[in-house]
Parts: structure tokens; C-alpha cells; sequence
């Protein structure tokens, strides 16, 4: 039944990739090309577009950082979940669909999400963490974002802490984003991204600045820096080589012209935060409400400074990517 509704269309590739008989990712004939003949890939993730942002800005802002991946030569693969079918590298009828999804017919889908999206032929958009784990299983590198999820504000007693820093522990992709965001304690986030061996780097910050998302320093700083495409691909290149099986953050500074002012910002997260307790918000449920709040209290400002990040990010994810491609000939 499942396997008969996934099959749809005939041009879409089957591949095997789920240890579990039944499950299977659709990659897209131009994706599963571009695998074959070893061109540049970038992975996107979709709960950015199911849950991070408003219409219209979320179905606008996902195809135009599918364009920029393209401008650069590389081709943008966003991942997805449709009627219990994991689709890597969705059309625009599909990235269109799941956006309209009214919130309560599409699950935000992490690691821990994904049998029942799957057992149920839901819909999802795919988290960091499991946009992760669905690229690697294909074998796509290299994954853009906004901002990863991290350890919450007072997350050492609530235990709020992102499975994406987990899985940034256990799967070999990198992800390029602008940090995390300062809705969340960045120090205790980069410790658990050391103690799960993550190799973190700072890219075009000069002193391994690292970004916080909506300003270009979170006040933190990393031990490695990255100058361009081409160190960063040899940064890339070496942990391949390495097989590690654990990830690589590349932290990218929001352009300076869209970076929110810092004090603006933090008021807004403050309130934020203060209203998500006092509303009882928990769980999977935190990010999506704190990040509609701070647009909200910001008037839309840090939507154009989220829209603006992950346009960049996607540009840099794609210009290593090639530069990747470049030296793996
Ligand atoms: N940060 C953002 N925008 C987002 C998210 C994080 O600025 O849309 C999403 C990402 O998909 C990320 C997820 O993987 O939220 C993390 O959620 P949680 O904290 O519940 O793990
Ligand atoms: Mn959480």
C-alpha cells in the first residue's frame, strides 16, 4: 500500500537506503544524475518552510535559495517528507504543497519522528537532525541552513537540547548556517558540540567569531577559522579522508547590512521566551513558537534577517561545494 502510493511517478528513482524492507527515499532523477556524475550537491532542509516560516515568505524564501545554490553551479536538493514518502530533492509542486499544509497535517520531523511519519504516510518537514541523516544516507555532503537547533536557555535543568547536536555527532555532513540562535544559551551549545566531537569553524569571521544567527557575534569564539570556499573544502576533504562519521558546523556571519540590532533583538527574545513559559510551550513545539514571536515583536525585521542568512548560507554551501567538487576530481 505504502509502497504502491510512493511510486507515483514513474521518472522518480527507488533507492533501497532504509535497512527496514519497506522504506525507501525517492531521490529526483536530476539529483540522482548529479550523485552519479560526482557534481556539486547542497542539501535543504523543509522545516524551515513548514515550520519557521510564515506563508508567503516561506514557499518565496525556499525557492529562492534553491536559485542561489543554482547561480553557483551547484544543485539544491531540499528534503521532505510527502504522505510518508522521505523525497529527496522536491519539486516545486511539493515544496508549494507542504507549505499550505495547515500546521496540524505536517509534522515538524526529527530523527525521533520519523518512523511515525513514515508508519503513517504523513507529511513532514525535515529538521536539521533529519535532514542530516536522509542526506547522508544518498550521499549529499553538504547541507545549508539557517540556524541549527542547540541547548535551550536553562536547557542543563530542563534538558532541552536539540537532537540536531546529537546527530551532528553521529553523521557525517556539513552544515553550513549561521550558528544557532541567541533564543538559545550558544555557550553550553558549542560544549555539547565539543563533547559529540563536532569539528566547528567560523567562516569569513576573522578571530573565530562565531555567528549568533541574527547578529554577526554571539560573543563566543571558535578555534578554527575559514577563509574561503577553497579552505573550507580542504578542511572538507581531510575529515572525508578521516571517516570520522561525526559532522562539521561551518558558522557564516548573517551580511552585516541585514544583521538585527543586538539590543532590539535580545529584548525580543527575552519576551519571547518569558511568554513561552508562561503559556506552558514545551518540547518540539519551543523553536516554531519562539521564532513567530520574535517576528511578531520585531514587526517582521527578523524574518528579513532570517530570509537574508540562509540566501547567503545556501550561496556559501554551494561555492564549497564546488570548490569540494573541484579537488575530489
Ligand atoms: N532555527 C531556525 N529556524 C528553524 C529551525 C531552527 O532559525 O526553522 C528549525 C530547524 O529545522 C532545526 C529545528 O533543526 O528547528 C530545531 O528544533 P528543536 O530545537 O526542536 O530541535
Ligand atoms: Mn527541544
Amino acid at each position: 500500500m505504502l509502497l504502491r502510493k510512493c511510486c507515483y511517478s514513474g521518472s522518480w528513482a527507488i533507492r533501497r537506503a532504509f535497512a527496514t524492507k519497506q522504506a525507501q527515499i525517492l531521490v529526483h532523477p536530476e539529483i540522482k544524475y548529479a550523485l552519479e556524475q560526482k557534481h556539486p550537491i547542497v542539501a535543504l532542509e523543509s522545516t524551515i518552510i513548514t515550520h519557521g516560516m510564515p506563508l508567503p515568505e516561506n514557499v518565496e524564501t525556499a525557492l529562492q535559495v534553491e536559485q542561489q545554490v543554482r547561480s553557483q553551479g551547484a544543485l539544491p536538493a531540499t528534503i521532505g517528507i510527502i504522505d510518508g514518502c522521505i523525497k529527496v530533492g522536491l519539486t516545486k509542486e511539493e515544496l508549494t504543497e507542504l507549505a499550505h499544509k495547515p500546521r496540524e497535517h505536517v509534522i515538524k520531523c526529527s530523527r525521533r519522528d520519523l518512523p511515525y511519519v513514515v508508519a503513517k504516510a504523513q507529511s513532514g518537514g525535515t529538521t536539521v537532525a533529519t535532514t542530516m541523516l536522509i542526506a547522508e544516507r544518498v550521499g549529499i555532503k553538504i547541507f545549508a541552513t539557517g540556524g541549527i537547533g542547540g541547548v535551550h536557555r536553562e536547557g542543563h535543568v530542563t534538558l532541552d537540547i536539540s537532537a540536531d547536536l546529537v546527530e551532528l555527532g553521529r553523521t557525517p555532513v556539513a552544515v553550513v548556517c549561521s550558528g544557532v540562535k541567541s533564543i538559545l544559551d550558544i555557550p553550553r551549545t558549542l560544549e555539547v558540540l565539543e563533547t559529540q566531537g563536532v569539528c566547528v569553524a567560523s567562516y569569513d569571521s576573522p578571530g573565530g567569531v562565531f555567528p549568533d544567527f541574527y547578529t554577526r557575534n554571539s560573543g563566543c569564539k571558535v578555534p578554527y577559522e575559514l577563509a574561503n570556499p577553497t579552505e573550507a573544502a580542504e578542511l572538507l576533504q581531510a575529515w572525508h579522508a578521516l571517516q570520522l562519521r561525526s559532522g562539521v558546523l561551518i558558522g557564516v556571519p548573517i551580511p552585516a547590512e541585514y544583521a538585527a540590532d543586538k539590543h532590539a533583538i535580545e529584548a525580543a527574545i527575552k519576551e519571547a521566551n518569558y511568554e513561552a513559559q508562561a503559556q506552558g510551550i514545551s518540547g518540539k513545539e519551543v523553536t516554531p513558537f519562539l521564532l513567530a514571536r520574535i517576528a511578531k515583536l520585531t514587526k517582521g525585521r527578523s524574518l528579513q534577517s532570517n530570509i537574508a542568512l540562509i540566501k547567503n548560507n545556501a550561496k556559501v554551501a554551494a561555492e564549497i561545494a564546488c570548490a569540494l567538487a573541484k579537488i575530489q576530481q
